[in-house]
């Protein structure tokens, strides 16, 4: 029997007001993982105000002691990788691997973000006054409000947990409603490593009631979202409405060229690992190959045949190197874009169908899926996060680029060559976030900083040496020792 959930408000499980469940579920299999509350802006306030009355004494707590917290925190995840991982899969439907590698993504970053707690560097400064002393120091934002979605429901909500804690703020989680179980495994390690009582509360519940709740309440002073544009876009609309300090991390229709001089096996092999990793149901999954017209029809020959041998089934199944897509919605969407490519024009050279027969009958599996393309058309431009890989042709790098800055997104890129003139240029003229050079879109590390231009986001860096820039702000700080009044900028 599934469990059921409350919210967690104040250190504790408590009922919540709202009704009506959320149903957790297993998109390999359709089995019912747990039922949490639909919550409702009452539960949203309540977190509020309990994170709010929990804000001065976790501020006052040395960072260097909130860093403690956290670096047991990637303890207890890493006793329970494997546990984690498991129910990650799950959840998600992403291959045991990748639902290991995602827990694993979690651990480094708390182990990172834990040593913050003995920086939390600021500057000192010259000043142009004698017997003066000027510097810089970081100062948490108060509560902050984290929303976020279901393809990285430990790794994301880690990254904005693990930065806002060290940072001081105290916090209100929405999970996603596609995922709350592994984020309500999050917040129990988080507690079981120490974490007081009030400082993360986690209220499930839906975006246009508990997501809007957090980003219109006044006493939310930053708001970190991840997911699509369109809520973000509203998201962005409402913090700003009250001058609050939003994060953004949207979509992305991330571009892989492969130049005529690549190591042609390796770019493929990261192909397959980007395009259709995780189903192709990350932020950072490739899903526009652009290939130099002298590779084309034997790289993309190539592709197909691998793509073909890409073994899809139960995630939990070690070889398996695709698991299902998740739910329903997705499945339709994935399946809308095959008609749209069709009816556009494009070709299709492999997949293209929802999987069926046997075990797939009980969840939603759709094929690899590769067409053929021209840049204009919505399959090349619109974010379908799913296993849907449009492949385009190139006559030089510099048409290569343009085709891959003709987007709205701009988050992860890849380009594939030998020449490293190329690749240092690359590195510039691709207009995104990330770019890879003979690697794959995905798989950022957290000691970098994660983020995108354009639509992607609204020029926040997660993770890395940035990651507490969401959830701090600076303080400028004049000490005068002179014992007089000096004025600055004043002759005489
Ligand atoms: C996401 O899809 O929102 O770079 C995050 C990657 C992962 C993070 C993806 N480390 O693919």
């Amino acid at each position: 029997m599934a469990e059921e959930y409350g919210i967690f408000i104040g250190g504790e499980w408590v009922d919540a007001t709202g009704e009506g469940q959320i149903e957790t579920t297993n998109p390999a299999n359709g089995e019912v993982l747990a039922y949490f509350p639909q919550g409702s802006r009452e539960d949203a306030r309540r977190a509020i105000d309990v994170a709010k009355e929990a804000f001065p004494k976790w501020k006052a707590t040395p960072p260097a002691k909130r860093g403690e917290i956290l670096l047991r925190t990637a303890q207890i995840l890493r006793e329970k990788k494997d546990e984690l991982g498991k129910l990650l899969t799950r959840e998600t439907g992403k291959i045991i691997a990748e639902g290991r590698g995602e827990v694993q993504e979690a651990i480094d970053f708390f182990e990172y973000i834990a040593g913050e707690g003995r920086r939390l560097l600021g500057e000192t400064v010259a000043t142009e006054l004698p017997d003066k002393f000027a510097m810089t120091v970081r100062l948490p934002v108060g509560v902050a409000g984290l929303i976020t979605t279901w393809n990285f429901p430990i790794a994301v909500p880690s990254w904005k947990i693990g930065a806002a804690l060290v940072s001081g703020c105290t916090l209100v989680f929405k999970p996603s409603s596609g995922t709350p179980l592994i984020g309500a495994e999050l917040v129990k390690a988080l507690h079981e490593a120490g974490l007081p009582a009030g400082v993360l509360n986690l209220v499930t519940g839906p975006g246009e009631v508990v997501g809007d709740e957090i980003a219109m309440n006044h006493t939310v002073r930053a708001i970190s979202f991840t997911g699509g544009v369109d809520a973000g876009r509203e998201v962005y609309a409402k913090g700003a409405s009250r001058l609050a300090n939003v994060g953004l991390e949207l979509g992305g229709k991330n571009p892989t060229i492969v130049m005529a001089d690549a190591d042609q096996d390796l770019a493929m092999e990261g192909l397959l690992f980007a395009a259709f990793g995780t189903a192709g149901q990350r932020c950072t999954a490739c899903s526009r190959l652009i290939l130099h017209r002298s590779i084309y029809d034997e790289f993309l020959d190539g592709l197909v045949e691998e793509t073909e041998k890409l073994k899809v089934g139960d995630p939990l199944d070690p070889h398996v190197d695709m698991g299902p897509v998740k739910g329903a919605a997705q499945e339709e969407k994935v399946l809308r874009y095959v008609e749209i490519g069709k009816e556009e024009g494009a070709k299709l050279r492999t997949g293209g169908k929802k999987l069926t027969g046997g075990g797939f009958d009980l969840g939603t599996y759709v094929a690899p899926t590769i067409f053929e393309g021209k840049p204009e058309m919505r399959i090349a431009r619109e974010e379908i996060f799913g296993p849907l890989l449009t492949v385009l042709q190139a006559g030089s790098y510099d048409e290569a680029v343009r085709i891959a800055n003709d987007t709205v997104y701009g988050l992860s890129s890849s380009i594939y060559t030998q020449d490293v003139n190329l690749a240092f240029r690359a590195m510039y003229d691709i207009e995104a976030g990330i770019t890879y050079v003979n690697a794959p879109t995905i798989g950022a590390e957290v000691q970098l900083p994660f983020g995108g231009v354009k639509n992607t986001g609204s020029g926040h860096r997660e993770a890395g040496t940035s990651a507490i820039e969401e959830f701090t702000e600076i303080k400028t700080v004049y000490v005068d020792y002179s014992g007089e009044l000096q004025k600055a900028q004043i002759e005489d």
